[in-house]
Formats: C-alpha cells, sequence, structure tokens
C-alpha cells in the first residue's frame, strides 16, 4: 500500500491540472454579486476563497471531500480497540480526498508518534510561563516558537524552487500536529497538576490515544473515545471560519506553517469562536446552580430569557452559515446516547434538554438567523463529565484538531501556488461615491 506522501504526490499534478483548467475555461465567469451589505456584514456568504478539505452546506452541514459526517463514521478507520474516527484517518480523507486503509492509518499513527517529542527548549519555554496565563495563549506562543524547526523556512532561504514548496509546508504540518498533544498536555499539566509526571508517548498509540494518556486520563476509555471523535470532528470546517481564514492568510505571505497556525489560534481563542465551548460550560453551570440539577423545560426556558435580556448571546446556538443544527452537535449527541456512563449524567441532560428548548426561544427573541445548536453546545459539557473541569482548558483541544484541516490546506495552497492574499478595501466615503454614481 502507498504512503501518505507518495499518495500525495500522485494527486499534486492532478489537482494542479485541475486548477489551471478551472482558470482557463471559467476564470471569467461569475460567483455571484457583492452588496454593500456583504462588505460591512463580515463577508457573510461571499464566496472569495478555494479550500479543498471541506465544504459547508448550510442545512447538511460539513461535507469532508463529499462524506458526510455519518458516512466519515462508517468508513474511517478507528484506533485499535476503539469505534470512533481518529485524527489519523481525518487527516489522511482531509489532505489526499481518498480514505485510508487500516494499514495507511496506523503507519500515520506510527509517524506522528515517533514525531511527538518536544525539543528542550520548548518545554523549558513551557514551563517559564505562569500559571495564570491562558492556555490558548500558552499554546500560540509555543507553536510560534516551533517555527525555530521550520523545514520550510530554512528551504525559502536556500532558494528552493516554488514548485517544492508544498512539500517543505507538508513536512512541518506533520511535524506539528505530530507535536500539538505534547504541547498541549505540557500546558495543561504545568497549569493545573504542577510538577507531577506526563505519560510517555507510546509508538504503537494513535495521537489522540497518546494525548489522553499524557493529559492524565490514561483509564478513562470513554474520554479517550470522546476526544478522538472530537477531534476528528472539529478538525475541518471549510475555509472561512476565523482560524482557517486566518492560517490561510498568514500563511500566502510565505509565512511557514509553525507561525500560519499560531496566528489561527489567537483567533480561536475568541469567544465567538473556539472559546464558545468554555463559555457553554461557564453558562451551563451557572443554570445548573440557579434552577438545581434537576431543572424543568420552563426553568430553562426563564434562564435563557434572562440570559438575552441581559444583552448576552446564548452560547453554543447560532451559527455564521449553518442554519439547521449542526451535524457535529448530533454527533456528539448519538455518542451520549450509546454510551450508558452518559445516560444518567446531570449536565448531559441539561444539555439536552436546553436543546430542546432553546431554539424556540431564540426564534421568539427574533434576532438571530439560526436559532439552533452548534457543536459547543454540548462539547465542553462531556468535558467536564469526564473529569476535565478545568474550562480555561477546552479551546486548546479545539486548538489541537483545528491543525489538521488548517495545516493541510497550507499544503494545498502551496502545491496549487495559491498567490498572497490582498483583497481590496474601501472607505465608508468610497462606497457612497460608487454607490451613488450608479
Ligand atoms: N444568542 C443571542 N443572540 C444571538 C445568538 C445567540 N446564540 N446568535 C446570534 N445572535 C444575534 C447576534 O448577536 C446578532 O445580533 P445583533 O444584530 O444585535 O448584532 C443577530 O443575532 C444576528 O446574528 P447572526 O447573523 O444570526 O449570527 P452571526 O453570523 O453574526 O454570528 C455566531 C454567528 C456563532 C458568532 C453567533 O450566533 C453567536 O454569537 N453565537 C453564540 C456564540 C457561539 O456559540 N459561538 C460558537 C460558534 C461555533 N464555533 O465552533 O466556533
Ligand atoms: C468552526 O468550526 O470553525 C465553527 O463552527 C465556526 C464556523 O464555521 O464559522
Amino acid at each position: 500500500t502507498k504512503s501518505l506522501r507518495e499518495t500525495l504526490a500522485e494527486i499534486v499534478p492532478q489537482k494542479q491540472a485541475q486548477l489551471k483548467e478551472l482558470k482557463a475555461k471559467h476564470g471569467e465567469a461569475s460567483l455571484g454579486e457583492i452588496k454593500v451589505e456583504n462588505l460591512i456584514g463580515g463577508m457573510r456568504g461571499l464566496k472569495v476563497m478555494l479550500w479543498e478539505g471541506s465544504v459547508l452546506d448550510p442545512n447538511e452541514g460539513i461535507r469532508f471531500h463529499g462524506h458526510s459526517i455519518p458516512d466519515c463514521q462508517k468508513v474511517l478507520p478507528p484506533a485499535k480497540g476503539g469505534k470512533e474516527i481518529i485524527a489519523e484517518s481525518m487527516l489522511w480523507l482531509l489532505l489526499t480526498g481518498k480514505i485510508p486503509t487500516e494499514e495507511q492509518t496506523r503507519e500515520l499513527s506510527k509517524e506522528l508518534a515517533a514525531n511527538g517529542n518536544l525539543p528542550q527548549y520548548i518545554e523549558k519555554l513551557i514551563d517559564s510561563f505562569p500559571r495564570t496565563l491562558h492556555p490558548m495563549t500558552q499554546l500560540g506562543m509555543a507553536v510560534a516558537a516551533l517555527n525555530h524547526e521550520s523545514k520550510f523556512a530554512a528551504a525559502y532561504e536556500r532558494g528552493v524552487k516554488k514548485t517544492e514548496y508544498w512539500t517543505y509546508a507538508l513536512e512541518d504540518s506533520l511535524s506539528l500536529i505530530a507535536k500539538l498533544p505534547a504541547l498541549a498536555a505540557r500546558i495543561y499539566r504545568n497549569t493545573y497538576y504542577p510538577g507531577k509526571d506526563i505519560a510517555p508517548i507510546k509508538a504503537d498509540q494513535d495521537l489522540v490515544g497518546n494525548y489522553v494518556d499524557m493529559l492524565g486520563y490514561s483509564s478513562n476509555e470513554g474520554m479517550k473515545e470522546y476526544l478522538r471523535l472530537y477531534i476528528a470532528l472539529h478538525g475541518d470546517h471549510e475555509g472561512g471560519n476565523v482560524s482557517a481564514h486566518t492560517a490561510h492568510l498568514v500563511g500566502s505571505a510565505l509565512s511557514d506553517p509553525f507561525l500560519s497556525y499560531s496566528a489561527s489560534l489567537f483567533g480561536l481563542a475568541g469567544p465567538l469562536h473556539g472559546l464558545a465551548n468554555q463559555e457553554v460550560l461557564r453558562w451551563m453551570l451557572a443554570m445548573q446552580e440557579a434552577i438545581g440539577p434537576d431543572g424543568t423545560h420552563d426553568q430553562i426556558k426563564e434562564y435563557l430569557w434572562k440570559t438575552l435580556k441581559g444583552g448576552q448571546v446564548i452560547p453554543g446556538y447560532g451559527h455564521g452559515v449553518l442554519r439547521d443544527p449542526d451535524p457535529r452537535f448530533t454527533a456528539l449527541q448519538n455518542f451520549c446516547d450509546v454510551r450508558p456512563e452518559l445516560k444518567d449524567s446531570p449536565i448531559i441532560q441539561l444539555v439536552k434538554k436546553t436543546s430542546e428548548v432553546a431554539p424556540g426561544v431564540l426564534r421568539e427573541h427574533g434576532k438571530t438567523r439560526n436559532p439552533n445548536p452548534n457543536v459547543d453546545a454540548t462539547s465542553g459539557c462531556l468535558l467536564h463529565h469526564y473529569g476535565l473541569t478545568e474550562f480555561k482548558y477546552y479551546t486548546v483541544i479545539f486548538g489541537v484538531s483545528r491543525a489538521l484541516g488548517a495545516l493541510t490546506q497550507l499544503v494545498w495552497d502551496r502545491a496549487l501556488g495559491l498567490p498572497i492574499e490582498r483583497p481590496k478595501s474601501l472607505s465608508m466615503d468610497a462606497i457612497e461615491k460608487i454607490v451613488n454614481k450608479s
């Protein structure tokens, strides 16, 4: 069977030819008009980015190279002895558009495990951070510092040919994905369990299996399977979300994958994006405290209105693109339904009840375009159930995951020779001049 590098080397010329033909045949075709409301409305709805790994349908949700989440759950190889999708099989699919065999998946796991240890200066850097520094800040800084290792930056300095850029972007991306669990686990242990040993990486275990061991939850099989699913599902959500878009933008200046992904993490750290899972849990626990563990639908409704009347958003609800419930939310709810240990969990039951009431309240409130739950409505609550209760850490786990999609696209950006990103901006006076003329 073919290795990941051999598989990609075969696909790259095909994709390059596809792009060339697209440009030659349809370069002048229009994908829609730009309205003033798009420009002042966060570019919502504008089709202005090329992104290979996944496409988001407003109603159906995410498809990874055309595969829906339930499809992926059927065809992507799980871990040895596990049932859920793993990071390696999702990464293979994102990078190549193909479903890996079990052997290919295991080979990738082995490669990632072999490259998972951190250079000493990175360990020292993380150890020097104050424990009160937000874990996402720690992660972003450590990822940026890893650019000391960048093969892409070194190759650029040597003056390698443009056509070879993608091979170095791939090496850096695989190296970063391999090291993220050790980085993220060290931040967790330092921040919450200082001075305790961190488990070593096992050569024959999958990336997330090793991550969970290093976090200190090696005997928690439910948590291992949950994080495998979580990390695979959060891997990519097409290109326009803040984290993915940032990596692509920064990478377009030929900043190396470490710098590009570091920038991306600082966007993920915002409360309307990746920090929402931490916010949901904080909000859920406050609600649980206020209405008790067996709160009724009416009590939840009242609490939702209190939040909205206080001028706050309901965290975990709404979406920039999706207009129906997020299939990632559905997949996590299905996970809750089949795991016996989650059936009687008060926090999981509260998530479920809230998802039955909140859409009606948000519809009546009348502001949000999508009153349905997104993936964050439940993701942090599951972590809390499994004993990882330090909610400031939750976005770091998202950060380990989003690397799969954001770095995949960086490889394709370089393989396809995409240029530096430089959209045109306008001032309000300039817009007025244009619209008043027409
Ligand atoms: N609760 C209350 N109001 C909301 C909500 C919500 N959950 N979602 C949107 N709105 C409001 C929004 O603030 C805006 O109000 P205003 O006109 O006063 O500025 C109005 O509804 C229209 O917003 P939309 O066009 O529906 O949403 P937009 O695309 O601007 O923003 C989110 C999308 C996800 C930022 C927004 O729905 C939100 O703030 N949700 C809560 C935070 C959250 O769950 N974020 C996680 C996103 C998923 N992720 O994985 O990153
Ligand atoms: C994501 O996974 O990035 C979020 O759902 C936000 C988005 O897609 O805009």
